[in-house]
C-alpha cells in the first residue's frame, strides 16, 4: 500500500491538472511499445506497430492509451483507495487478458517519462517522488487479483 500525505497529494494533482489526459495516454502507451517491444504481443490486432513511426501514427495505440489513461485518471481521484478501484480490472488483465504484472510498472515509469518530457523543470523532484508512489500504487492494486 502506497501512502500520500496531504501535500504529496496536492502535487500530485496539481501536476495531473496540467496533463492532457487523451494525448498523454496514445503517447506513454506508444512509449511502452517503442522501448519495451515484447509488450506488443498483447496488441496482435492493433495493425502496424512495425517502426517506432508506425506505433506513433497507429490510430489503434492512440485510441487504447486514452481509455487506459483515463482509467487511472479515476484512480487519481480515488488515491485512498487504489485496491477498490482497480479490482475488476485487475481480474480482468490476470483472467481474461493475461498481461504479466510487471508491465503495469513499466507502463507507470513510461507515463512518468512523458509527463516529465511535457512539463520540464515544471516536473519538480519532489513532485516527481509523489508521482512515483501514484504509480506505483496503481500498478500494486492491478496486480492485487493475481493469482
Ligand atoms: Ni489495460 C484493456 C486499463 C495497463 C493490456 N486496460 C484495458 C481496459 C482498461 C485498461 C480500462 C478496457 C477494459 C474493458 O474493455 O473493459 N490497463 C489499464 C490500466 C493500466 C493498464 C489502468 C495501467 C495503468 N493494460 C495495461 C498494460 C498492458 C495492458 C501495461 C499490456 C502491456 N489492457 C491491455 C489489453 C487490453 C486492455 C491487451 C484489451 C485490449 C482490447 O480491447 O483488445
Amino acid at each position: 500500500m502506497v501512502h500520500l500525505s496531504d501535500a504529496e497529494k496536492a502535487l500530485v494533482n496539481g501536476i495531473w491538472s496540467k496533463v492532457d489526459v487523451d494525448k498523454l495516454g496514445g503517447q506513454a502507451l506508444g512509449c511502452l511499445l517503442i522501448v519495451y517491444p515484447w509488450t506488443q504481443r498483447f496488441f496482435d490486432s492493433f495493425g502496424d506497430l512495425s517502426s517506432a513511426d508506425a506505433i506513433i501514427k497507429n490510430p489503434k495505440v492512440a485510441a487504447h492509451g486514452k481509455k487506459v489513461v483515463n482509467s487511472f485518471s479515476e484512480g487519481m481521484k480515488h488515491l485512498d483507495d487504489l485496491k477498490g478501484t482497480f479490482a475488476q480490472l485487475s481480474e480482468l488483465h490476470c483472467d481474461k487478458l493475461h498481461v504479466d504484472p510487471e508491465n503495469f510498472r513499466l507502463l507507470g515509469n513510461v507515463i512518468v517519462r512523458v509527463i516529465a518530457r511535457h512539463l520540464g523543470s515544471e516536473f519538480t523532484p519532489q513532485a516527481q517522488a509523489a508521482f512515483q508512489k501514484v504509480v506505483t500504487g496503481v500498478a500494486n492494486a492491478l496486480a492485487h487479483k493475481y493469482h
